[in-house]
């Protein structure tokens, strides 16, 4: 071939692949295409699912079965006995508001892990159990409140930025740096419990970050594991902690696990997704602006994508998800098949207006989506067909809103949030 036409064909292919780059999103509705979702009701052998029974013992097993296989992996069988260690009591935290505690959990049969601490407040002067509220944070404990006598993290920190493997450790300057994003004082005067881990206890947030992590541990190849295709990934392992976090309030006398909620923003909605479809204890599911790989659907084509997701963060699923970056079509599974996991539970999807890259849109189409798997149950989901107005809660089991501002998790998220609750536990 003539040296310059070779020169063009590179430039060429160079331009397509910047073009379809894992870099570009769509954020024109126009542009998003037509779209087909794989279906709720028919099963794989072809039959129709009609009956709530159906759903329970034929789909349901399926379509948690094709998310394992397709999107976060396999979660491993129980490893051995739990340790759950009552580390540190106060009674009068949060100003005399909450009894706070300190729980270690860690595996006696797996020492490598270095567990999870796992701080709970419990609200005061209850005449009975508090329902729970299990999510973990980005920043650990000490960034969840702005108490000044909890301990600081000593793991892994990711810096602020998000940029990958810094191996940054907690200073006192990201005391309570998240504690906006957790109205620990309004959720004890509504009468819940929270119960928060730092993520990174259970995994560091980068490709590497296995191999320090439970994942490592667990596995009898510990750091040099060749991991199969559906194995499990960091979604997973993170899902994993928030059960155990489960498994400890279960015997605290002062928690009520008959009505236990997850929650969890972004990445971490993401995980409060996938421990709520795996571990049916939680009653109550939150996802915080998770966007994709969270609630909203892969096969609309507005903000991220598979493609950019697995290339930025492929250690957050298993390998097989990467087969569908370049056509999300060809996925078995779409996550409104997510959210129908979570019936005939409480869900609740929270969308932000600025938060485009996660689609709010698309995250709302889920949730509406599964109304015909509530109908089954003889309940309804978001209850309306259009996508609500900013700042207009909608839904009866799958509620949903779409605040004004920014991917976060505000006082306002919240206040639906402990309305909803109130709603389904009281
Ligand atoms: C972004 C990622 C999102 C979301 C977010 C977060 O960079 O693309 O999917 O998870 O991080 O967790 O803050």
């Amino acid at each position: 071939m003539h040296p310059l036409r070779l020169f063009s064909l590179t430039l060429a292919l160079a331009s397509t692949s910047l073009a379809q780059g894992p870099n570009e999103a769509n954020y024109d509705e126009a542009k998003v295409g037509t779209f087909t979702l794989p279906p709720l009701l028919v099963a794989a052998d072809g039959s129709k699912i009609t009956t709530s029974e159906q759903w329970i013992s034929k789909r349901r097993p399926e379509v948690l079965e094709l998310f394992r296989e397709n999107v976060y992996g396999r979660t491993p069988p129980m490893p051995g006995d739990v340790k759950m260690e009552v580390t540190a009591t106060k009674a009068d935290a949060l100003g005399g508001l909450a009894t706070r505690k300190f729980v270690h959990i860690s595996l006696a049969q797996h020492p490598l892990w270095q567990g999870m601490d796992v701080m709970l407040y419990i609200p005061n002067g209850l005449s009975k159990s508090a329902p729970v509220i299990c999510g973990l944070s980005f920043g650990g404990n000490h960034a969840v409140s702005k108490e000044a006598d909890i301990p600081l993290s000593t793991r892994w920190m990711r810096d602020a930025k998000d940029k990958g493997i810094v191996a940054n450790r907690a200073t006192e300057a990201t005391r309570g740096t998240e504690s906006s994003r957790w109205a620990l004082e309004m959720i004890m005067k509504a009468g819940y419990a929270v119960a928060t881990a730092y993520y990174g206890d259970i995994e560091p947030d980068h490709p590497e970050g296995w191999k320090t992590g439970l994942r490592a541990a667990l596995s009898p190849e510990g750091a040099s594991t060749q991991w199969k295709a559906n194995d499990w990934g960091a979604i997973g392992a993170w899902s994993w902690g928030l059960s155990r976090m489960l498994d400890y309030c279960e015997t605290d006398k002062s928690i009520d696990t008959k009505h236990a909620a997850v929650i969890g923003h972004s990445r971490l909605g993401k995980t409060s997704l996938w421990a709520g479809a795996q571990d049916e204890r939680f009653g109550f599911v939150i996802s915080n602006c998770s966007g994709e790989g969270g609630a909203a659907l892969s096969r609309r084509n507005f903000g991220e994508t598979t493609k950019r997701i697995t290339t930025s963060f492929p250690h957050w699923f298993c390998a097989n998800y990467k087969k569908y970056a370049d056509d999300a079509n060809a996925n078995p599974v779409d996550q409104h098949m997510l959210i129908a996991l979570m019936a005939p539970r409480a869900i609740y999807i929270a969308s932000a207006e600025q938060d485009k890259w996660a689609d709010p849109k698309g995250e709302f189409l889920s949730g509406k989506a599964v109304g015909i798997v509530y109908s089954l149950f003889g309940k309804t989901g978001v209850g309306v067909d259009e996508w609500p107005e900013v700042n207009h809660p909608v839904g009866d089991w799958v509620g949903y809103h779409i605040r004004t501002g920014i991917h976060d998790v505000t006082d306002y998220d919240w206040e639906q949030y402990l309305k909803f609750a109130d709603r389904h536990f009281k």
